[in-house]
């Protein structure tokens, strides 16, 4: 992780207060054990033999009353101020809502556009409201030190302005399963114009598509991409978290708990994805989630999948 104070408008004072609580830490942690190595000597029996009675000090009491209590109130202060930078977007932000389920994020535009990578413009605020289809997962955007906790039926919200061009990683920052480290992605911050291009034109769409080894514009390829399925499915015959879905039309598959093989047509396929937990597929785990496509996307699907040889 390259060390990036100004990537966003935050991270430089959060980084200031980090470090200033780290050094305030530190200069507590030399001074209370330079105390009780001092302490140590200079009260040991052979400097002592006689043990002495120390009474009050009110300067010394008044003293590390009032220190401390500055110091934390300083804390505190900024600590609130940079709460409440975080906490307020700016009003002309734009909004994304961002989709965590188990394991990968998914991002939807305002104008419907929906990307599996965030991309922003540079100089110009986004808000987030995020929600999670299962787990919690943690939002975390390290170069821009955004992390916000994506908890069950509640909408969390977070925002940012990019201050350097360029690709960052997101993370998932809390466990969340199998492939909890394989939750990754990016933000891609451009130029307006790039934005604006890509915002405007389905060219993403097709990048991704052409990615996952579809056909370009291919409508099906673009959901699997959409809905999370190639986080743990891929469409060239590769190894995954569940069973390659190449030439999987046709093929005859062990289920669990069936004694015969079944085809894998197109009522089998259907059941897999609507019920996903009613068909488990031999020699897997019975983690994939619930559906998120509905009628017409099931049907763009299975389309693809009966021509994915
Ligand atoms: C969290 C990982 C995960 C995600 C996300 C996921 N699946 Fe699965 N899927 C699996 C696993 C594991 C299996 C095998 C075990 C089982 O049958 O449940 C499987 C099985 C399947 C099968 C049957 C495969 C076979 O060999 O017969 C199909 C079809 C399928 N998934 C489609 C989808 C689609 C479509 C999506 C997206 C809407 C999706 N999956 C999302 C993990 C996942
Ligand atoms: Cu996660």
């Amino acid at each position: 992780m390259p060390y990036l104070p100004q990537a966003s408008t935050v991270s430089l004072s959060i980084d200031r207060y980090f470090l200033g609580s780290l050094a305030l830490c530190l200069a507590v942690l030399l001074m209370v054990t330079f105390f009780l190595v001092y302490f140590s000597l200079r009260y040991s029996r052979k400097r002592n033999p006689q043990p002495t009675d120390i009474e009050g000090n009110a300067l010394l009491e008044a003293v590390w009353t009032v220190v401390p209590l500055i110091l934390f109130l300083a804390l505190f202060y900024f600590g609130w101020t940079d709460f409440r930078t975080l906490r307020n977007p700016p009003p002309d932000s734009m909004t994304v809502k961002v989709t965590a389920r188990q394991w990968a994020w998914s991002f939807e535009y305002p104008n419907g556009k929906r990307s599996e990578e965030l991309f922003s413009a540079l100089g110009r605020p986004m808000r987030l409201e995020l929600n999670t289809l299962d787990v919690i997962h943690g939002f975390y955007i390290p170069a821009f030190r955004i992390k916000i906790d994506v908890v069950p039926n509640r909408t969390a919200t977070a925002w940012f302005l990019p201050r350097l061009l360029g690709d960052f990683d997101i993370q998932c920052s809390v466990i969340c399963g199998l492939d909890h480290s394989a939750m990754l992605s990016k933000v891609r911050v451009v130029s307006e114009e790039d934005f604006r291009r890509w915002y405007f034109s389905d060219e993403g769409e097709r990048a991704l598509a052409k990615a996952s080894g579809g056909k370009p514009g291919k409508a099906g390829a673009n959901l699997l991409e959409e809905h999370g399925c190639l986080a743990c499915h891929t469409l060239d015959g590769g190894p995954s978290v569940g069973p390659t879905l190449k030439g999987l039309f046709g093929s005859m598959e062990k289920v669990e708990g069936r004694a015969e093989a079944l085809k894998a047509d197109e009522a089998f396929l259907r059941k897999e994805i609507l019920e996903p937990e009613a068909l488990i597929i031999e020699g897997y785990p019975p983690v994939m989630p619930p559906n998120t496509l509905d009628k017409e996307e099931t049907e763009l699907v299975l389309d693809y999948l009966k021509e994915l040889k």
